[in-house]
């Protein structure tokens, strides 16, 4: 998963990303993109490691972007760099400034910025979709591909942003290759003060966040790069401190997942115990294809066991003797922390 983080300068981006990634950017404004993988922490994976004691322990992976905002001043605009990066991310992360930031004029005003932003982004759409219209008019093309256009640019005129039509009405799949901005999965993070850090989003932006289709979550990235600098036993006691209950890591991973529809599942043996992710209702099939597309193609069946199930008794021979080791076909909808081994023929 491709996760970039976009806003404008100065709300923190960096300090973000290097918050999630344990590298160590620059802060400041502008500079290049910037990429950084993380490992998706999953106690699971944790638990399943230490009992199989495999050569090599996987854990499922988020690559966050750094993309920088223009140069210096804020609410001037996204450049067309930072927009042609912003279109390559298969999510985005909202940073809103939320602290005092001495080198920007003004109050922090984290719904203004959204707007700010959200306008933007339908503007780039509308321009998209609009010449993309013409073209259907001009070229004759079906009346249902015109209509669903129609639709688009109905919406992008009321301010909406195109993520908030359903999945029919928008069928995300022909839209690829058009470089929209408003379609994409969008998670608000408002980035404060260290006192602010554990509250829940206010009222009035919590609402605006839902109206937009989008998810939210509030942390204070200052702190969590001091945090990161502790070792693990005094994080969690800072963390308690604050009134949180895991690293700003976990909670944006987690909210990213709810927001995506990403669930897990898992493969185990000796050689290698590893977590795949996926999108909900994906079926053994195509799940067995993010493994390898031989497994797609030559898919005979998927043997599985529920995380839960398997724990409880603890080997797979426990589970086979309880009859809860279950054989499934090609059509059978994956479950989040599914242990699950592929049979298959090529
Ligand atoms: N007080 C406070 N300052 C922050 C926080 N996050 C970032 N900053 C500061 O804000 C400035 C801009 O941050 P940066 O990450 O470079 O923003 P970017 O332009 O969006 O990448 C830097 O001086 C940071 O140290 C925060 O949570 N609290
Ligand atoms: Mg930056």
């Amino acid at each position: 998963m491709k996760i970039g983080l976009v806003g404008f300068a100065g709300s923190g981006k960096t300090t973000v990303f290097n918050t999630m990634t344990g590298l160590d950017v620059p802060v400041g404004y502008g500079g290049e993109v910037r990429l950084g993988t993380v490992r998706v922490p999953d106690e699971r994976i944790d638990r399943l490691s230490a009992m199989f004691t495999p050569k090599k322990t996987t854990y499922a992976e988020m690559t966050f972007c750094d993309v920088p905002g223009e140069h210096g001043a804020e609410r001037k605009g996204l450049s067309s760099r930072a927009l042609s990066t912003i279109r390559e991310q298969e999510a985005l992360a909202l940073v809103l400034r939320d602290f005092g930031n001495p080198a920007i004029e003004g109050d922090a005003d984290p719904l203004r910025d959204l707007s700010a932003f959200t306008d933007e982004c339908i503007l780039a759409d509308l321009g998209i979709v609009e010449g993309l219209l013409a073209r259907a008019r001009k070229e004759n093309l079906p009346a249902a591909d015109r209509e669903r256009l129609e639709r688009m640019q109905a919406v992008l005129e009321e301010g909406r942003p195109l993520r908030t039509l359903s999945a029919t009405e928008l069928d995300r799949a022909s839209l690829k290759g058009y470089q929209l901005l408003t379609d994409r999965p969008l998670l608000v993070v408002v980035n404060r003060e260290e006192a602010g850090a554990a509250e829940p989003l206010p009222e009035d932006l919590a609402a605006r966040v839902s109206e937009l289709g989008a998810g939210g979550l509030a942390l204070s990235a200052s702190v969590e790069a001091e945090i990161a600098t502790l070792d693990a036993e005094d994080q969690a006691a800072f963390l308690q401190d604050l009134g949180l209950a895991e690293s700003a890591l976990a909670r944006f991973i987690r909210t990213a997942y709810g927001l995506l529809d990403l669930i897990s599942f898992f493969t185990v043996g000796e050689d290698e115990v590893r977590a795949w992710t996926i999108t909900r209702g994906m079926n053994a099939r195509t799940a067995a294809g993010k493994i390898h597309s031989d497994l797609e193609r030559g898919f005979i069946r998927a043997e599985v066991m529920g995380y839960d199930v398997f724990i409880e008794h603890g080997s797979e021979h426990a589970v086979k003797e309880a009859g809860l080791f279950r054989v499934e076909g090609k059509d059978y909808v994956v479950a989040d922390g599914d242990i699950m081994n592929i049979r298959f023929n090529v």
